[in-house]
């Protein structure tokens, strides 16, 4: 084991160095990202909530071990507003041009869930691996329909850890399949954008979802980096959006660059992707971040931790520069989440936190499902991941959020305030910071110490105003 983690760690070196200077020489920082994700009442949304849930993503019926009481306590216990709620392409389609409306329905229910307590929804087509059909017992990869899993009998052998299937033959030649690099399915891209057409005529007019994640976690199977980024994938996304925009308008599409060097702080090279809507694009940037040191199993000490804060502030800049790429899209930290037993891991959760406040974007974490990584265990117990995401945030602001901290029971905001919008700002304020609040820079409108939402009035006629919301 010593021997691999010294070989990673070499690695590590190497393609951070490569990494670093590639991206130097690609373009510099931007110094603050553009406007966040607007909701339909045009506030900008803030996405504060969880991946829900990876238990769907090999069961029968497609859904996540996930009640509405279960929805109640993380609302009571942290505040969130908003949720990637996971979706499979194999339910979605599970023959060929048949989209599966009882499936939709069952995801309507959910949706209406969140809904009723005033929850933004990303919908996640999610898949690890490829799909289902990669092993016999169908329990190592998911996402996409068995029908379209084409491995032209190349082998998938059991792995000590499930990232190591990616580079499995059969597993490679179904991604290669897909992006049509083997020239024999040109159909499968397509019908995996018809499958969107079919969600989104679904949710079109369904104001609670706001966006469709287009594809977790993208691999290129044989084609990696630059190539599979401004090629078959950036293709993908051009397809979908197309396929969405002939039904649906509104709702905005994310992308992710590839998973693999971007989630460890290497560039993207994804390509601008038209939006065909009128007005506004609506494309906006979903990255993760999964430090290689913590997908070795570290924590966040000692030396990991320095690796780990280098990873962060090169992803960070990388974020930056791709959402400008992108065309100044919005960002949303679709992904992060450990083993919150490791050392220092509540320190991790507040760095990204801190980094994604600071550059005013918001995180879903991974992910809601009970255990080590999450905020309850199985019996439904509260974990200490709960005491570091019921943070202060900003639901929705009237205007744009810049940016945003929350540091020794002090929330500090700076907006560009939009008078002309049709809600106030809202904040929501954790039990931490009592039920008296004392406001500097905005005129309280209402404070409702029960639901913990603090409505704001700005001051008239300021470009830019900061907001100080403290124990009263
Ligand atoms: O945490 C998930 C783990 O239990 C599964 O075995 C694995 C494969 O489906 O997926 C893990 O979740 C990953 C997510 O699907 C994509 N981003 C990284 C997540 C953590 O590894």
């Amino acid at each position: 084991r010593f021997g691999a983690r010294s070989t990673l760690a070499v690695l590590l070196v190497a393609v951070f160095g490569v990494g670093a200077a590639a991206a130097a020489a690609r373009t510099p920082v931007p110094d603050s990202l553009a406007a966040g994700l607007t909701g339909p009442d045009g506030r900008t949304l803030v996405a504060h909530g969880f991946n829900t849930a990876s238990s769907s993503k090999t069961v029968a019926d497609g859904l996540p071990d996930f009640t509405e009481d279960d929805l109640d306590a993380e609302h009571a216990d942290m505040g969130t507003s908003f949720v990637r709620y996971l979706i499979s392409w194999r339910k979605v389609e599970p023959s060929p041009g048949v989209y599966d409306q009882d499936y939709l329905d069952d995801v309507a229910e959910r949706v209406r869930w969140y809904d009723e307590r005033g929850y933004s929804v990303m919908l996640d087509m999610h898949q690890d691996l490829w799909g289902v059909g990669i092993t016999p017992d169908g329990q190592v990869g998911n996402g996409a329909p068995v029908w379209a899993t084409y491995m032209d009998g190349l082998p998938v052998e059991p792995q000590p850890q499930w990232e190591l299937y990616y580079l499995q033959p059969g597993v490679i030649r179904a991604f290669d399949n897909f992006w049509n690099t083997t020239g024999e399915h040109p159909e499968l891209m397509d019908h995996y954008a018809g499958a969107w057409r079919a969600v989104a005529e679904r949710f079109a007019d369904t104001d609670a979802v706001v966006a469709y994640d287009l594809m977790n976690e993208p691999y290129g199977g044989s084609v990696q980096g630059v190539a599979f980024e401004s090629g078959p994938l950036t293709e993908l996304y051009q397809r979908s959006v197309d396929a969405i925009r002939e039904v649906d308008q509104d709702s905005w599409a994310c992308l992710e660059p590839q998973a693999l060097g971007f989630n460890w702080g290497l560039p993207s090279a994804l390509g601008h992707v038209d939006d065909p809507r009128e007005g506004d694009p609506r494309i906006a940037f979903c990255p993760h971040i999964y430090p290689l040191p913590m997908d070795l199993g570290d924590g966040f000490s000692g030396t990991s931790r320095d690796l780990v804060e280098g990873t962060v502030a090169s992803w960070r800049d990388n974020v930056l520069r791709t959402s400008h790429e992108l065309g100044d899209v919005p960002v949303i930290l679709g992904e992060f989440g450990l083993d919150t037993t490791l050392p220092g891991a509540l320190d991790y959760v507040d760095l990204m936190y801190d980094t994604a406040g600071e550059l005013g974007f918001g995180v879903t974490y991974w992910s809601r499902d009970p255990g080590g990584w999450g905020p309850y265990e199985a019996d439904g117990t509260p974990r200490n991941l709960i005491g570091a995401v019921d943070r202060a945030y900003p639901v929705a602001v009237a205007g744009t959020a810049r940016s945003w901290s929350w540091e020794d029971g002090v929330f500090t905001l700076v907006t560009e305030p939009d008078a002309s919008a049709s809600a106030p700002t809202e904040l929501y304020l954790p039990d931490s910071i009592g039920d008296d609040v004392h406001v500097e820079g905005a005129e309280i409108l209402e404070w409702d110490a029960a639901s913990r939402i603090l409505q704001l009035e700005a001051p008239a006629g300021e470009s830019e105003i900061t907001v100080v919301v403290s124990a009263g």
